[in-house]
Parts: structure tokens; C-alpha cells; sequence
């Protein structure tokens, strides 16, 4: 963890105050002082003396500096070149560990015990792992024949698509109502070549900065990095009935934290992924959600995804408090209907900053406390896939001895329920 010095807070108001000014032209309401070209040459200026004055700068002097430049936005856009995932299980160490006659492949008997988690681990289906099974280097946010049907099929964005919105959009596709799709539906409606539908598009850097010091589009810290001991927090559940604190969850159990917010899009759109991650994991690890920052309130850069009609209560302003913020976290936990619990971050962002969970970010905490996979930063690089790939690879480690006999007394669990575990909405009871 990292802790602000006063050096520190006063250089990021110094370059707060500094790109306010570069970015003054971005305001409407004020003439430019020069041509637009001289103004963007002066900033790259100041990002390039800014990095390379301060070779060992945060991430954040990253992100700024990608503002100011005007870097296209995506999976190698200002801090999320740098913050990239961390995790103990990459192929190396599988290929270290598994590979035992030394032939580049890891296949099912070398693997041993677990069908199912070798078929997960199997991505590209060949029979055996390898590189390209651990190759998670695309975008979260890259577009593909799945994502576009998805986001046209998800009507109501709460990343699940039901019966109802398949068919509501079957009859949406259907031209004359037929009764049955032609080829030229199917094409005129998943034609690639317009823009996504979605409220990604770029902001001014005036709104890009604010969010940045508001640390909404990402907290300002870095968060633990791989193998440091997971920070300890309690929080409250949505409800306000249930208080969890994480020391209190290590144990015979992996702990899977996913941090993210309802105004955020690309993290909704994560919902069904991740309730179907605690699905085929809940017997075996324990799921707990932090609900933290808005990362698209309506008072800050608001993105027309979270106003589109059939969206509904979305739409939120940052909330001022904490029972505000809980409210809103109760909405987002009915909308995404996870059956893990749902805790909110203080109003002060505690947990969020000591984890750099905004705008969204995925770990596992082993059975010791330390984190054992860290996403890089969301949205472009939260990946639920990458992090079941790491749980599955954890679950197959033998426990420490210390920790082993802690499991086996709670072998005989009832089927999901982690001694905390309590839904969003119910009572947790002793907890
Ligand atoms: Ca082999
Ligand atoms: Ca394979
Ligand atoms: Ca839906």
C-alpha cells in the first residue's frame, strides 16, 4: 500500500492545477488562445518532460499524461500499458510445475485429477495446455460477433440476457413479422461497420482529468502488488445488516473480490460472467463484490449507455454519502441479482483505494492472505475468464499444512455457503 506524502499530494495538485490550464481550451465557453495543433504539440511537451523527469512516477502520471495527448483509448491507453495482471499462475509456472516430461504441453494425465477444471484451462480445446491457453492479452472491451449480439440482445444492461430479451429481440430483427429471421436481418441488425452502440465515447480532457482526481475512472493508488499480504477492511453489506471483514475470510477458502460499480457499463456487462464464475466455483472459493465509486455518475462523465431507455436506475449522481452510496448499491444488487455479498466501500473510498478497485478490478486472496492474482485495470483489462484460469490452477495447489486442516472441518459445508457468505438482501444472522 501506498501512502500519499505531502510531497506527493502537492505535485499532484501542482499537475491537477498544470493540465487544468493545458486543457482550458477544451471549456466551450473560452476562446482558444492558439491554433489547436500548438496546443496539443505544448501538451505532449509537458507529459514528455513530465515522464521522463520522474522516471519512477505512479501510474496516474501515466494516465494523465495519456489524456493530455489525446492516446487513443484502450487496452494500452495511459495506466493500463502498466497495470497489467499479476498472477502466480501464468504458463510458466504451469509449464514449471505440470509439464513433467518436458514437452512444452501439459496434458490431462500430466494434470492429473479434475476433468471439468482441465476443460476450463483447455481454452483452445486441443487436449492439452499450452501458451495460447494462457494468452489473455486481448482487450475486455474488443468487439466480436458475441459482444455485439450481446449488448443488442441485453436490453435492460444488467449483463445477463434472459428468454424474454432473446426473443424480444428476435421479433426486433424480424422484418414484416415473419415469423422467422432472413440472412439480411441478421446482417442489418449485427452490421459491424456503424460505431457500437454505447456511451464510450471519448469525453473532453477537462472531464477526463476531473474523473481522474475524483478517481473515478481508477483510483489514484496502485494497490497491492502479487504475493504482498492482502490489506485488511470491514465493510457493511448493502443491506447494512451483515459486516465483513476480510482478515476474518482467509482461511480453508481462496477469497475472490470483484470491485466495481452500477454506472460503469462494461463492468455490468460482466454480471452474468461473474455470477456463473460463483456458480461453478462456490463450493470452493469464497465471492465477496465491494461496490465502490461511480465511475459514470451523471455529474461527472456521463455516458449516454447509462441513459438509454429500458437502462433503468443507472443514472446516479456521486453519491455525497455513504447511506446515498449504499442506496445505490442496493439497486445495483437487485438489478444484478449476485447470490454472493454485495459490501459497500466507506464514502471515503477505504477499500477501493487500498485495493485500486475503481473503476473495476478482479483478485484472489490465497489461503494465507496474500493475493495470488491481481486484474490489470478495468474496464479494458477486467477479464473474469483470466481470473478463473488463476482459481482453478490455486484450487489444484495443495493447501499449506497450516491451512489444510482448517479445510477438512469445513469439508462438510453445505453447498456454497462460506461461513459469511450471506446474500445482499438477507439476514447474515451471527455474522
Ligand atoms: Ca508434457
Ligand atoms: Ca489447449
Ligand atoms: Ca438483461
Amino acid at each position: 500500500m501506498t501512502t500519499d506524502s505531502l510531497w506527493e499530494r502537492t505535485i499532484r495538485m501542482t499537475l491537477a492545477c498544470l493540465a487544468a490550464s493545458l486543457i482550458a481550451a477544451d471549456d466551450p465557453g473560452r476562446q482558444p488562445a492558439s491554433p489547436v495543433e500548438a496546443r496539443q504539440r505544448e501538451a505532449e511537451e509537458v507529459s514528455q518532460a513530465l515522464r521522463q523527469s520522474w522516471p519512477n512516477h505512479p501510474e496516474w502520471v501515466d494516465m494523465l499524461t495519456g489524456i493530455l495527448e489525446e492516446e487513443p483509448m484502450g487496452p494500452n491507453f495511459g495506466w493500463f500499458r502498466t497495470a497489467r495482471t499479476q498472477t502466480r499462475f501464468g504458463w510458466d509456472a504451469t509449464r514449471r510445475d505440470d509439464d513433467r516430461d518436458g514437452d512444452g504441453r501439459v496434458t490431462r494425465q500430466e494434470w492429473g485429477a479434475g476433468d471439468a477444471d482441465f476443460s476450463r484451462l483447455d481454452r483452445d480445446r486441443d487436449g492439452a495446455l499450452t501458451a495460447p491457453d494462457f494468452d489473455f492479452s486481448g482487450s475486455a472491451l474488443a468487439p466480436s460477433p458475441g459482444s455485439i449480439l450481446f449488448a443488442h440482445a441485453d436490453r435492460d444492461g444488467n449483463g445477463k440476457v434472459t428468454p424474454e430479451e432473446f426473443e424480444a429481440l428476435f421479433r426486433a430483427t424480424d422484418s414484416g413479422g415473419q415469423g422467422f429471421l432472413s440472412l439480411s436481418d441478421l446482417q442489418e441488425a449485427f452490421d459491424p461497420s456503424p460505431a457500437p452502440r454505447s456511451g464510450s465515447g471519448r469525453p473532453s480532457k477537462a472531464t477526463l482529468v476531473r474523473s481522474l482526481f475524483r478517481r473515478e475512472i481508477g483510483s489514484l493508488e496502485p494497490g497491492p502488488m502479487l504475493d504482498d499480504r492482502a490489506p485488511d477492511f470491514t465493510l457493511r453489506s448493502s443491506d447494512g445488516k451483515a459486516e465483513m471483514t476480510l482478515s476474518k475470510l482467509i482461511g480453508p477458502r481462496p477469497v475472490v473480490l470483484v470491485f466495481g460499480s452500477s454506472t460503469c457499463g462494461p463492468f455490468r456487462s460482466q454480471t452474468g460472467n461473474i455470477e456463473k464464475l460463483y456458480r461453478r466455483y462456490k463450493d470452493r472459493a469464497t465471492f465477496v463484490m465491494i461496490y465502490v465509486r461511480e465511475a459514470h455518475p451523471t455529474n461527472g462523465w456521463r455516458t449516454s449507455d447509462n441513459d438509454r431507455p429500458g437502462v433503468v436506475g443507472v443514472a446516479t449522481h456521486q453519491p455525497r454519502t455513504y447511506e446515498e452510496r449504499a442506496g445505490v448499491a442496493r439497486s445495483c444488487a437487485r438489478m444484478m441479482d449476485l447470490a454472493f455479498p454485495m459490501l459497500v466501500d466507506t464514502i471515503d473510498d477505504r477499500a477501493g483505494n487500498l485495493y485500486s478497485g475503481m473503476p473495476g478490478r478482479l483478485y484472489i486472496i490465497d489461503r494465507e492472505g496474500k493475493v495470488a492474482f491481481k486484474s490489470g485495470r478495468g474496464p479494458y483489462l477486467f477479464k473474469p475468464a483470466e481470473l478463473e484460469q488463476s482459481l482453478i490452477l490455486l484450487l489444484h495447489k495443495k493447501p499449506a499444512a497450516g491451512v489444510d486442516a482448517a479445510a477438512a472441518t469445513h469439508a462438510g459445508e453445505p453447498t456454497g455457503a462460506s461461513p459469511r457468505a450471506v446474500r445482499p438482501d438477507s439476514n447474515p444472522g451471527a455474522n
